[in-house]
């Protein structure tokens, strides 16, 4: 039980806590929601629970991600659900937020999946691509009978993409690709790559589908982090892609940089979630394990730490809210989005480090999902713009100097 059910316990406050999940609500965050809202996050939750939790330590362990809960994901509407047409939900923001925050929960892994699929697949070719592009490749990324990867960080420093080396040049109809891309999540699996590239005219986006000659991609191996998640190199040698397969809108680096934001909101959620799974793993262990004669919990220092972390939850939930409440109505800034990005990152590796240490010997085993959470965040909090450029971000729109 996440609040105890004892005489002055929080746990008689009905409001402190989602009674379906067990999650902690300490500012009645629900009452937020609409109906709907509640509803996905209900639903999500559930397929989190039954068909996530019972697999992902397993998956970690074996480096595999997996893909056989891709259908039931897309089933479940969760790929592009912000989406008015081509068959997707036309969810809120805050709703599409809430989706990422319960995979995220399960596995950095999961949420990473469905970010790149919606928020830097089907996004830029939303935004960006013509009708065509649209037609025939959005119904088939909401299924997931295609899946997306997005090319855009490089060997030399994925911080500053703008100095990016992969180019393409025109030659007839077509464009010749040479050039390399590392750490692309999903690269192998990828039915079709979203690549940036160099023109003499400035980057570009182009559609690159898998078993065009001249592309490939390769799995990187050893990570300690991401392990339930596919990350890979993509090659491309003379690469030859028909003028139909570039994004005709897309007219600048600003065009990427535009479908980072998007990854970037659903990640400030999802670190919620994450979060949320290791403090209430800590929870559920300083009630059980008995020390020096008494629970853990007795203890003014664990009170400390499992407050701090209830905290800065509760904070980092209000942020998103908000964040969404903004792109809800088109007022987000993408400086909004580095500011939370930043903050809830660093909220969940701080609580997962926590309740990692606060777990004991236990807490470094995959029996506990802490160590699997604090492992994953040290690439979440790396890729999308790590912690010191949404810094450095923040630190422009203040001062009004850029400091990169
Ligand atoms: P800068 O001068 O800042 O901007 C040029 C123009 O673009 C606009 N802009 C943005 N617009 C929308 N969203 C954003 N995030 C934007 N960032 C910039 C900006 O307003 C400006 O517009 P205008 O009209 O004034 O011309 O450009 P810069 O070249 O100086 O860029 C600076 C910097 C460092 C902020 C940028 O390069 C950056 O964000 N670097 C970090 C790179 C990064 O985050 N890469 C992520 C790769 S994808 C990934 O990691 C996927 S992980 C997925 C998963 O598995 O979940
Ligand atoms: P670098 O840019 O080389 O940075 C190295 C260090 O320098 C960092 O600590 C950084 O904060 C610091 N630094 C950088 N600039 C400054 C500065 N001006 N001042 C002070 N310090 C600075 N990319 C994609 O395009 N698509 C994907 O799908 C994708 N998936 C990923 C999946 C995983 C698991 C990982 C780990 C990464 C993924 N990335 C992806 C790449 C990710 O976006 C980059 O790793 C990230 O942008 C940082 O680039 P870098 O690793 O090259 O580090």
């Amino acid at each position: 039980m996440l609040w105890p059910d004892t005489g002055r316990a929080a746990g008689k406050e009905s409001h402190l806590m989602i009674p379906d999940c067990q999650t902690p609500d300490f500012m009645s965050f629900e009452e937020l929601l609409t109906d709907e809202e509640r509803q996905v996050r209900q639903t999500v939750a559930r397929f989190v629970d039954e068909r996530v939790l019972p697999i992902i330590a397993e998956c970690f362990e074996a480096g595999r991600f997996p893909i056989e809960l891709v259908p039931e994901m897309a089933a479940l509407g969760l790929f592009g659900p912000t989406f008015q047409d081509y068959g997707c939900a036309g969810l809120s923001n805050v709703a599409y937020g809430l989706i990422m925050q319960e995979l995220e929960r399960g596995d950095s892994g999961l949420r990473s999946f469905a970010s790149v699929q919606s928020g830097l697949v089907m996004y830029p070719i939303d935004r960006y691509g013509s009708d065509e592009q649209k037609q025939r490749w959005l119904p088939a990324l909401a299924q997931a009978r295609a899946i997306g990867c997005f090319g855009l960080t490089e060997p030399d420093g994925g911080s500053d993409p703008g100095t990016m080396k992969t180019h393409a040049r025109r030659v007839g109809g077509d464009w010749l690709i040479n050039g390399a891309k590392m750490w692309i999540t999903n690269g192998t699996l990828a039915d079709l790559a979203v690549v940036w590239a160099r023109t003499p005219d400035g980057v570009r986006g182009f559609l690159v589908e898998k078993g065009t000659p001249g592309y490939t991609a390769r799995d990187i191996a050893h990570k300690f982090s991401l392990r339930a998640s596919v990350t890979s190199e993509l090659f491309f040698d003379d690469c030859r892609v028909p003028e139909r397969n570039r994004l005709p809108l897309a007219d600048s680096l600003k065009a990427a940089l535009s479908c980072l934001t998007q990854a970037r909101y659903g990640i400030a959620w999802g670190a919620i979630g994450a979060a949320q799974a290791c403090y209430r793993e800590a929870l559920q262990f300083a009630h059980q394990r008995i020390l020096f004669g008494q629970p853990l919990v007795n203890k003014q220092t664990i009170q400390v730490r499992l407050a701090e972390m209830a905290r800065r939850i509760a904070a980092a939930q209000l942020l998103a809210w908000r964040l969404g409440q903004l792109k809800d109505s088109d007022r987000l800034h993408h400086t909004q989005v580095s500011l939370v990005k930043w903050n809830n990152v660093r909220m969940a590796l701080d609580v997962a480090r926590d309740a990692r240490d606060l777990l004991g010997a236990g807490g470094i085993t995959l029996e506990c999902c802490s160590i699997r959470h604090a492992m994953n965040l040290e690439s979440v909090i790396t890729y999308e713009g790590t912690e010191t450029i949404h810094q450095l971000i923040v630190g422009r729109q203040i001062t009004g100097q850029d400091a990169f």
